[in-house]
This record gives structure tokens, C-alpha cells and sequence, in this order.
């Protein structure tokens, strides 16, 4: 069986997670969703960044121990994962015992090597990236090239030092061998052109607080936050407790951060890994940046979006489920901004693809079908029949788009899978209207009108098993309208590739509508604003 493993970012628990944080998890859930859909053996991995200073000085804010702090905010991410139904195989934070053992190892592997050296380090650090700058990486008034207007800070102090600059070479060629090992084109131009600047070896210890994990043999130090976490991926993936687990799944396959993060993931890390004679993972994806108002998420300016409460407004608003209202959620930040762009979040956007796509598209076709199921054929889907006017096209269209949804998923192309799904529901609905099974019946040839229905009601079937992975509730309750007796969760890609899957004579069960129509004038307005 294959294997496919998929990580997010551990994300600090220096505050409560946004939608930022959301975007990336629920990307990968989709991600890992849909590789057990096609039958992979998937690890699905994210977690939480304990350590450093950043952490540390929010606990000291809010006169708590850094270790009841990071317990509380590690619960509100592992609440809100659930909440949003992400399906992680693991959730891994970074003061577990079984990490700090492996992040302890790694630098002490490195040190007996020699790539690892006492020195001192000077620059300026900027406290929310946990990262040094140069003078010219600075910003205007050197301030935080990431962090916009944030002044940096001169640190100078004792530190060890890892040998970065003697492998920038290798870097280089691995990433030319493997055009793929950064992604997508944007983010790999970066971090060639960064590391052919010249890689300067890097400060990995802390002297001055205590927040983090020792230096085995250096107690006056912690090691660097952003080993320390990037350590992760191998800790969970089993390296030093769990061998044939850590055969099985790694190198990772995917690592998904935000643009901000990349060169940690694709220059650091690497490095890191072929130092210590540990495989490279195949491959860092950065995807775009989510902004609001054009504007980054910031508590201190008021812009913050919390997922949850998001949903549950949807909810109030549409009249649906909150697992639903998740699911849209779910479904517009996949659809609206190409993955890898950046894009700014629009209440007024995701009103309108909820009441255009899932209520319409996707929910309204499910329920004038069934109607008429229920209403001419006694509640039980009619038998195929032989194969006439539109039927052929609505088949190949529905095979041959789904029999591309893979390809994209593996390219992390969200919307293009999207699309390719939503071309089914498109010829669907073109087909219901255009073949018009209520003229059938006028014209007394009830045959055709029930072979019209079983061939809408397939494609419908086919196109739900596809959105399971976004689509988590509404999709198993639109399973359970269908009435057809095997759980979605027993479907597997082959199932949604093969016409006829549908069994007539199944008894359907239609419901009120999953996705009822958000009715209110921001409807109108489309502004989402992608780049
Ligand atoms: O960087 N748009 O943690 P972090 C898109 N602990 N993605 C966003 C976003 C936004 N506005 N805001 C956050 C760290 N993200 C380190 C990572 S990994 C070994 C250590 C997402 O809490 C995006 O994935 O600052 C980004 O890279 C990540 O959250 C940063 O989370």
C-alpha cells in the first residue's frame, strides 16, 4: 500500500489560532482525506511550537507558568481541529517528552560531527519570527522585514553555530535533481536565489532564558526554537522510538506552510536532515498569504477572524447544521484563492459560493431529483435503461472528470479540483433541465423519465464521494438521502470512477435541504480580491 504523509506547520501558542492557521489545516485534511479516499496509507500530522521566547514572554504577560500556558493554547488548537472536522493521525507538541529526546539527539549528532560549534552570534532578531537578520533583510527603521513595523533587536551573545554555509552547494544540486523538492515556482526562485547568495552558518542555541529543550551537553543553553521544531516531523514520524513506523512514512511527502516559513522548510531543515544522514522530505509547499481587508490578522488591530464563530454565523444564517456551515468554510477558502496565491478573506464571497455552488449546484440538484423520485417512482430509484440522448455525454463527463480530481490534489491544486467536481455537477444540472424528465412523464414514457433520474442521480453520486474530503457532513448527510445502504466512508476513488454504481431499486430517503440559500442582500456583492 502506499504511503502519504502530510504535515502542517506546529503552530506557536503565543495566541489563539485564526483562520491563517485554519487555511493551511484544512488544506492538508483535504489533502489527506482525499489520499484515503484513494486507498494510501496516510499519516496526517500537525501540532503545536511550545518553546522560545515568543511563547514565553506571552505566559510572563499572563502571569502563568510557560507550561500552563502552552497546555491551555495547545487545547484550543486540538478543540478547534475538531471543530472544523480535521482528521490528524497525530498531534505533536514540541514539550513532549518524546520530542525533546529527538530534537536532544539530532544536536547532539550534529556536535560530534563537527557541524555544530561553539561561537558567537551577532545580528538583529526580530522576537516574533524567532529569527536573525541582516542589516540589509531589515525594513525601513530596521524593522522586521516579516513583522511590518516591528523594531528588531541587536542581540550579541554566546551561541552555538551550525555549519549551514559548508552544505548550500548540495542544496543547491538536491533542488536541481528534484524540481519538485520546493513549491510552487514563486517560493523555489526565492530560496535558489537565497541560497546562492551564500549561506552563512546559523546561531542554534539560546542563552538567555530557559524556555526550550537543553543542549545535551551544555546546560547554560537551550537549542534554538526553530530546530527544536522542525525536528517535529521526524519525532512523530517514530525516528527514535518507532523504526518500522518511521521506514513506512518517511521522507515525508508533503510539508504545506505559509510563504513566511519556507526558507526554514526548504534550506534549513534539508540541510539539517542530510547532516544527519536522514532522508529529505520530498517536498515544501508554501501557499499564499490570507489577508483581510487587504491587511494581515492582528490583535492589536482588531483583525482577527475566529473560524470557529465564523461557522457557527453561517449556520445561524443559512438555518443549516454547523457541521455544514463548517463545510463551506471548508470548501470557499479551497475554491476562492488558487493555492499558492495570496487572498483576501470576503464574507460577502463566501455568502455568495454558498448559496451559487453548495446550495444550488451541488444541494438543489439532490433535492428536485429525489422529489421526483419520491413523487413518480414510489421513493425507490428507477432502472437505468438504455442509453439515449444525452445520457453518453453526461457519462463521459462525469468519468473523465473524475478521473482527473487526483492529479490535482497531488499538485495541492485545490480549485482545479474543485472545478473538475463542479464540471459534473454542471453537466448534471444541464442534463436534469435540458432531457426533462417531466416531459417524459407528460408523454407517458415513464422508462425514460426514471433512466434520466438514475443518470442524474449517478453523476451525483459520484460527484459526492469526490467532495467528501471537503465537504465532511453535508456529504455524508446527502449519502444518507441517496439511501444507498454502504457508508461514504467505505467509498474508495475506483467507486467514483465506474458508472452504474448506483443500485436501483434503492430506497431514498430525501430531507430538508443541507444547504439552505443565506438569504440577505450581501449576496449581491462578489468582491473577493485574489492575486
Ligand atoms: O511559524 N495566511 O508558527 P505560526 C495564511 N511555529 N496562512 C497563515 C496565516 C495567514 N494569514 N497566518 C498563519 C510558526 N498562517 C512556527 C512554525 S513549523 C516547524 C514551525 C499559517 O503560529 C501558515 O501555515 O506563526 C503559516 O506558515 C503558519 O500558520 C505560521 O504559524
Amino acid at each position: 500500500m502506499k504511503t502519504y504523509y502530510i504535515t502542517t506547520p506546529i503552530y506557536y501558542v503565543n495566541d489563539v489560532p485564526h483562520i491563517g492557521h485554519a487555511y493551511t489545516t484544512i488544506a492538508a485534511d483535504v489533502a489527506a482525506r482525499f489520499k484515503r479516499l484513494a486507498g494510501h496509507d496516510v499519516f496526517f500530522l500537525t501540532g503545536t511550537d511550545e518553546h522560545g521566547i515568543k511563547n514565553l514572554r506571552v505566559a510572563e504577560e499572563q502571569g502563568v507558568s510557560p507550561q500552563a500556558w502552552v497546555d491551555r493554547i495547545a487545547e484550543e488548537f486540538r478543540r478547534l481541529w475538531e471543530f472544523l472536522h480535521i482528521s490528524n493521525d497525530d498531534f505533536i507538541r514540541t514539550s513532549e517528552p518524546r520530542h525533546k529526546k529527538v530534537a536532544a539527539a539530532i544536536f547532539q549528532r550534529l556536535y560530534d560531527q563537527g557541524d555544530i560549534y561553539l561561537g558567537t552570534y551577532e545580528g538583529w532578531y526580530c522576537t516574533a519570527c524567532e529569527t536573525f537578520y541582516t542589516e540589509n533583510e531589515l525594513g525601513p527603521d530596521r524593522t522586521c522585514p516579516v513583522h511590518t513595523g516591528r523594531t528588531v533587536e541587536w542581540l550579541a551573545e554566546e551561541s552555538y553555530l551550525f555549519r549551514l554555509s559548508k552544505y548550500g552547494d548540495w542544496l543547491l544540486d538536491h533542488i536541481q535533481t528534484n524540481p519538485s523538492a520546493v513549491a510552487p515556482d514563486g517560493p523555489k526562485n526565492e530560496v535558489v536565489a537565497f541560497v546562492r547568495s551564500g549561506l552563512k552558518d546559523i546561531a542554534v542555541s539560546r542563552s538567555t532564558f530557559a524556555w526550550g529543550v537543553p543542549v545535551p551537553f551544555d546546560a547554560r543553553h537551550v537549542i534554538y526554537v526553530w530546530i527544536d521544531a522542525l525536528t517535529n516531523y521526524i519525532t512523530a514520524a517514530g525516528y527514535l522510538d518507532d523504526p518500522e513506523k518511521f521506514r513506512r512514512y518517511w521522507p515525508a511527502d508533503v510539508h504545506l506552510v505559509g510563504r513566511e516559513i519556507v526558507r526554514f522548510h526548504a534550506v534549513i531543515w534539508p540541510i539539517v536532515l542530510h547532516a544527519a544522514g536522514i532522508a529529505v522530505p520530498k517536498q515544501t509547499f508554501a501557499h499564499g498569504w490570507l489577508t483581510f481587508g487587504g491587511q494581515r490578522f492582528s490583535k492589536s488591530l482588531g483583525i482577527v477572524i475566529d473560524p470557529a464563530a465564523l461557522s457557527r454565523e453561517i449556520a445561524q444564517e443559512s438555518g443549516a447544521e454547523v457541521g455544514v456551515a463548517v463545510d463551506a468554510l471548508r470548501y470557499f477558502l479551497l475554491r476562492e484563492i488558487p493555492f499558492g496565491s495570496d487572498g483576501d478573506f470576503n464574507k460577502p464571497a463566501l455568502v455568495h459560493r454558498f448559496n451559487a455552488d453548495l446550495a444550488n449546484d451541488y444541494g438543489n440538484l439532490l433535492n428536485r431529483t429525489l422529489a421526483l423520485v419520491n413523487r413518480y417512482f414510489r421513493g425507490q430509484v428507477p432502472a437505468r435503461g438504455p442509453e439515449e440522448g444525452g445520457d453518453a455525454a453526461l457519462r463521459e463527463v462525469a468519468l473523465s472528470a473524475a478521473g482527473t480530481v487526483e492529479e490535482f490534489i497531488d499538485r495541492l491544486d485545490f480549485r482545479g479540483a474543485l472545478e473538475a467536481i463542479w464540471q459534473i455537477l454542471g453537466a448534471a444540472n444541464k442534463y436534469l433541465d435540458g432531457e426533462a424528465p417531466w416531459r417524459s412523464l407528460r408523454e407517458g414514457k415513464p422508462e425514460r423519465a426514471g433512466a434520466i433520474l438514475y443518470n442524474t442521480l449517478e453523476a451525483f453520486r459520484i460527484a459526492t464521494i469526490l467532495l467528501s474530503p471537503w465537504l465532511v457532513t453535508a456529504t455524508t448527510r446527502a449519502w444518507e438521502q441517496l439511501g444507498i445502504p454502504a457508508p461514504l466512508a467505505a467509498q474508495r476513488l475506483p467507486d467514483a470512477s465506474r458508472w452504474g454504481g448506483l443500485p436501483a431499486g434503492t430506497r431514498v430517503r430525501p430531507g430538508t435541504p443541507i444547504f439552505p440559500r443565506i438569504e440577505q442582500p450581501a449576496v449581491a456583492s462578489r468582491g473577493s480580491k485574489t492575486s
